[in-house]
This record gives structure tokens, sequence and C-alpha cells, in this order.
């Protein structure tokens, strides 16, 4: 579908966005007063990340910020989703705020609203201070209390100008692919210590909402969960068993004490002896009412049942001939409607927005151009799902396109390319791939058709 027949499936309200995070696009890794994060230790680790690569330079967008929304605004991007770094604004994890730190993000936040483009902060996209990560990290109640603090601060500063705040980006890989699968930093392999990241996890993300509010009970706060969409590789009864327990393994253990205040059944029965202490008023604090939840939806995941592993049981399985991105994943849109649809059987959720969505592409320069049809055709196949989703009736506010440019793709550093907007990195030039093209007719087209 062209973009233009796309544009007219959406309301001029439905917010059009793009995303990004700090450690993945700022650079500037030590500068004016900025201390390091598990992420730049983790990175500095050889063996960790491809190429060695770290974000210590990344997009230099800490440099070329003005530049930057500039470019937002060329995009015709209704909305900009960006991360705070704990690590500039309270550089120890606790105690000293970094003034210079939080002048950074007031003066994007400025920036952003004097181009009629609004800001959505994520208060935590994975760059925990490496001191909070000495004094235990996400296995420690305590960082849950030091995120909390550090909230205040950004609240203090930005809370009368931000558009929403979004607490946490996809605690599962805070918890899951950084401490049972050693994939992200910190890197470890402890099933204990993943339970209590995910139990510390939520309960910052509670605390985070009580401090939103309590500067601004009007502001939109939410979380973003990459909740995954879950398929049972066959109509066998002991692989849908499977699937339902990979659901609670991997989903239930953020969506339920949010939505629903417990943790699920089938977790604690397997897994009780080994979860952190929930103390009285933890679940409580974590299921309070959410303005909105911000789900990032890339791929599918498809599992067997496997008693050959542990809890829970299953394993993930890759369909063949399916169309797959430069991460291989696979693509399949309608799994975004699954996704939404079996989360809104389960639990009764707050407005949605899709806070990430895109893919990584083997893009090329070629004359000063980057043509990526692949992206286009990705974009396009999941914004037509939301279409049909929103014509059901599902209340879905918005969408930030993964990414507004080309940034460092964690431990695949800067060999992924994610964005809209190509980045040389030897340059620092940013150019606008067609897919930023495409997005960019999409958006205004929209706004010459006054739709609905
Ligand atoms: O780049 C990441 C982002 O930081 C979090 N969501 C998934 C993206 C692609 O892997």
């Amino acid at each position: 579908m062209s973009s233009h027949t796309l544009s007219h499936r959406f309301s001029k309200d439905f917010l059009f966005g793009v995303a990004t995070a700090a450690y993945q696009i700022e650079g500037a890794h030590d500068e004016d007063g900025r201390k390091p994060c598990i992420w730049d230790a983790f990175s500095r680790t050889p063996g960790r990340v491809i190429n060695g690569d770290t974000g210590a330079v990344a997009c230099d967008h800490y440099h070329r910020m003005p530049e930057d929304v500039k470019l937002i605004k060329s995009l015709c991007a209704d909305a900009y989703r960006f991360s705070i770094a704990w690590p500039r604004v309270v550089p120890d994890g606790r105690g000293a705020v970094n003034e210079k730190g939080l002048a950074f993000y007031d003066r994007l936040v400025d920036e952003l609203l004097k181009n009629e483009i609004k800001p959505f902060a994520t208060l935590y996209h994975w760059d925990l201070p490496i001191e909070q990560h000495g004094r235990g990290g996400w296995c420690a109640r305590d960082t849950s209390y030091a995120f909390a603090d550090y909230a205040d601060a950004v609240m203090k500063r930005l809370g009368d100008r931000l558009a929403g705040v979004m607490t946490l980006n996809e605690p599962w890989c805070s918890s899951f692919l950084s401490y049972l699968y050693g994939q992200h930093a910190p890197g470890e392999k402890n099933l204990q210590a993943t339970l209590a990241a995910v139990h510390h996890l939520n309960l910052a993300h509670g605390l985070a909402v009580q401090v939103v509010r309590a500067h601004k009970p009007d502001m939109p706060v939410g979380i973003v969960l990459n909740a995954k969409s879950i398929h049972p590789g066959s109509d066998k009864p002991e692989d849908i068993a499977a699937a339902e327990r990979y659901d609670a393994f991997h989903n239930g253990v953020f969506a339920e004490p949010i939505f629903a205040g417990r943790y699920p059944a089938a977790v604690m029965e397997a897994l009780g002896p080994v979860m952190p202490k929930i103390e009285a008023d933890d679940l409580k604090i974590i299921s309070q009412p959410l303005d909105f939840l911000g789900i990032n939806y890339y791929f599918p995941d498809r599992v067997v049942a496997d008693p050959s592993v542990p809890f829970p049981a299953a394993t993930q399985i890759q369909l063949e001939n399916v169309t797959r991105t430069a991460m291989t994943w696979e693509v399949h849109a309608p799994s975004l409607a699954h996704l939404i649809k079996d989360m809104g059987r389960r639990f009764k959720l707050p407005p949605i927005y899709i806070t990430e969505n895109g893919c990584a592409q083997f893009d090329e320069m070629v004359d000063g151009e980057v043509n990526d049809p692949e992206r286009i055709d990705y974009l396009d196949g999941h914004l037509t799902v939301l279409a049909d989703l929103i014509e059901e009736g599902i209340d879905i506010r918005g969408y930030f396109a993964w990414s507004l440019m080309d940034n460092y793709e964690w431990a695949y550093g800067y060999a992924k390319r994610f964005g809209i907007v190509y980045v040389d990195y030897e340059t620092q030039k940013r150019t606008i791939k067609a897919s930023g093209k495409w997005y960019r007719d999409l958006i205004a087209g929209r706004a010459q058709a006054g739709s609905k």
C-alpha cells in the first residue's frame, strides 16, 4: 500500500513518532559529569559485543542534538520518544544530581517543543550507573528506591514540559537477557538473580509512577513492555500447555503484577523458592493504574514443549521459508494483532501506544541514497495491522518507529541498522532512507487528508 493510502486510515490525533535511547545514540560517555554505566563496562569486556563496539561516540547526538531535532521535524513526526541517561543525571546512581546532565535534557525538551514535537521520555533504557551495579544492581531492592530518587530529579526539572513518561523500557531485557541469558549487561546467567531483577524492576516502575504523579497528577505515565507474541508450535496439547507456561514466565511476570497485582500462579508454583522477598505493599505499588501501556513488537515467538529444559520446559522453534530481517527475526505482522488481543483478553489494559516497531536490514548507501524496500514493507504491514485493530475499536493512540536513525544495537554494536535515517559513522552524516521518506509522506498525507 502506498503511504498515501495508509494515511487515510489514521485519525488526525493518532500520534506518529520516532524513538531512540540514550546509550544507543548520545555518545559523550565521559562528558559534563556523566559517569560509566553497566553498558560502558560490558561493551569494553572482550567478547561481549561484536567488534568490541561501545557507545562512547555512537551517533554523537549529545553534540548534534539541535540538528537531530531538525531531522525529526523534517520527518513530520508528531512526537519523539527518547530516554534519559541515569548516569548523566545521577552519575553515582544515588546521591548528587548532575546539573549539566539535566541541562542537556532541558535543552532537548525545549528544542522539541519549539519545533512542535511532543517529548516522551523513558526514564530507564538499560544504562544502570556502574556504582549502583556495585550496590547489587537490579538484584538489590535498594536499586528500586535509587531509581525513584532519580525519577524525582528528572520530574523536578522536566515534569512541566513532557508529554508523557515511560518508566522502564523492556524490563524483560534488563532481567532475562541481562541476568539469565548473559547477552546484555551485566552478562550473568543466574535464575535467582533474574527473578530478583524482575521484582525490583517491577517495584522500581511502581515507585516511579508514584513519583511522577506526585509531581504532576495529570502526566500520562506508563511502562514499555516487549511482551512476546507467543504461538504454540503445533496443535498438540503439550505444545499449547508449553506456550502457556512460556507466556507466564516471559510475559506474565511483568504484565500480571502490573495489571492484576499478582505474580503468575504457574511461576510461583514452579519457582517460588527462588523468588525474592515480596514485601507487603509491593504488589499494590506495582499495580497502580497506568495511563497507557507501551508495546514494543518486532517478531513472534513460536514454542514447543521441551521437558529437557528447566521451567517453563519450552523451546523456541524457527519456521522455514519465512521472511527474516537482518537480525534473522521472523517478519509476521499479524502477530502484533495476536499480541494485543491476547493481552486484552488476559487483562484490563489502558490505552496502548506502539512504542517501538521496525527492523534491521542490510542497508547500503548507493549514489547518496539508501533504498530499503524491505523496511517499507515491514512498516506498511505492521501499520496496516494497527489500522485494522483501531477500526475494530481497540484503543491505540500512537506509533513510534524504531528507530529515528541507525545506532548502537547493543551486543551487535554498529553491525545492525534499524534507522529510517542512515548514519555514516565516519562522518556522522545523516541521510534519510527511502523508508524515512515513506514514513514522512504517511504522516504528512494524513494531515493533508484531514482524515477522520
Ligand atoms: O535497539 C533495541 C532497543 O534498544 C530496544 N528494543 C529493541 C530494539 C531493537 O533490538
